[in-house]
């Protein structure tokens, strides 16, 4: 059984924290992003042939999306019903379902869980594979009730059982969970939804991460899992979808031996691998000390400005900054006297003393008797000391 996993698309959100103006180019590119990811998911789909598509909650980043973004995700949808593909959906704590918010009718594939109570389905495949999906969805932001327990146990009926579940290990305003407590129901696969960092908690529970990036946070991300599985095995294997990407690059102009030769330096380092690479980039310049009135270049946002003309469709720079530079301190005391002051402090007394407010706490105290903890803090109050000042002879 073949099937894809989209989770938190977030279709009509829009890119955030662009306070420079793009040029018309990008501009067009970015206001069909999310279309584009959509489409990318559903050609993704049709031609991997599968055997149905999962969307694991926050389709949409909003409650209300706008009428526009609700009809292309329903044709979108629609594509995938004349592939006969089934859609099995439900709705996470960003587009919690309420009854009559949607202005067009989900087309004849598309399966909604949009109870917030655990609902249950069983279908086959086109290759006569049965399978059986659970699945809830909010119907406020916030769902504090622990979901795992409603679940049933594994259908012993099916080839396949799988849950979809849109919630979190540690945040309990969000069906929290424990990955035992999923273990525990012996499904073939969790379809997970709402952490956008793709994470795998076990060899069958992943989120795949959110398939398009809206912020500068959301560094490279753009994928949705393909999932084959065969009786007990599973092949996970990511497809790339997004329709750009946020990156962050780091350059070192050591090689440069002046300003004449910046410009076609960066422009080596940074030219796009193909025609299809679309990226909002954040780029920190290193090693530029040698350099004259360089800082000045980065700050009234000049050299920001050419970059961005040399790709206008492809890559926009958002950041340009110089990389902070630590200089160390040069106290006039002796590596002896930064002996002395850690042997004293290791004084179960004087180090406790120094952590007063901690103490309050009856679980930290306990924690500041522990001379194993005492040995670790003040090891790395070392490593600091020698990180932030540079310590004369004895
Ligand atoms: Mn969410």
């Amino acid at each position: 059984m073949r099937f894809i996993h989209v989770a938190d698309l977030h279709f009509d959100r829009t890119f955030e924290g662009l306070t420079k103006e793009l040029p018309a180019d990008f501009s067009k590119k970015l206001n069909q992003a999310n279309e584009k990811t959509l489409k990318n998911i559903v050609t993704t789909a049709i031609e991997q042939n599968v055997d149905f598509v999962i969307f694991a909650g926050d389709t949409f980043h909003q409650m209300n999306p706008s009428l526009k973004n609700q009809q292309l995700l329903m044709q979108q949808f629609e594509k995938l019903a004349q592939a006969e593909i089934p859609v099995y959906l439900i709705f996470g704590n960003h587009d919690y379902y309420e009854e009559n918010r949607y202005w067009f009718a989900f087309p004849d594939n598309v399966v909604l869980f949009e109870t917030e109570t655990v609902k249950t389905i069983t279908a086959t495949t086109k290759n006569g594979e049965k399978y059986a999906l659970s699945g809830f969805s909010y119907r406020q932001q916030y769902l504090t009730k622990k979901m795992a327990q409603e679940f049933p146990l594994r259908n012993l009926e099916v080839d396949y059982h799988i849950g979809i579940y849109h919630g979190d290990v540690q945040d309990a305003n969000f069906a929290p969970f424990s990955v035992s407590e999923l273990k525990s129901k012996n499904y073939d696969y969790w379809a997970l939804g709402h952490i956008h960092q793709p994470t795998q908690l076990s060899a069958e529970m992943i989120y795949p991460g959110t398939p398009q990036g809206h912020t500068k946070k959301e560094l490279d991300l753009g994928d949705v899992l393909l999932l084959e599985l065969t009786g007990s095995n599973i092949n996970v294997s990511k497809r790339p979808v997004a329709a750009l990407r946020w990156q962050k690059r780091t350059i070192s102009l050591a090689s440069c031996e002046n300003n004449a030769t910046v410009l076609n330096y960066l422009s080596k380092q940074l030219a796009p691998v193909s025609a299809e690479t679309t990226l909002l980039l954040e780029l920190v310049l290193t090693d530029s000390e040698h350099l004259q009135n360089f800082a000045e270049m980065i700050t009234n946002g000049q050299l920001q400005d050419l970059l961005n003309q040399q790709w206008p469709a492809q890559i926009f720079v958002h950041t340009l900054k110089l990389q902070e530079i630590k200089h160390k301190i040069s106290l006039p005391a002796s590596d002896l006297l930064k002996t002395q002051l850690l042997q004293e402090f290791s004084h179960g007394e004087i180090f406790k003393e120094v952590l007063t407010e901690l103490t309050i706490n009856k679980n930290t105290t306990l924690l500041l008797e522990d001379p194993e903890f005492r040995q670790e803090v003040l090891k790395q109050v070392a490593a600091e000391l020698n990180e932030q000042f540079e310590w004369g002879q004895d």
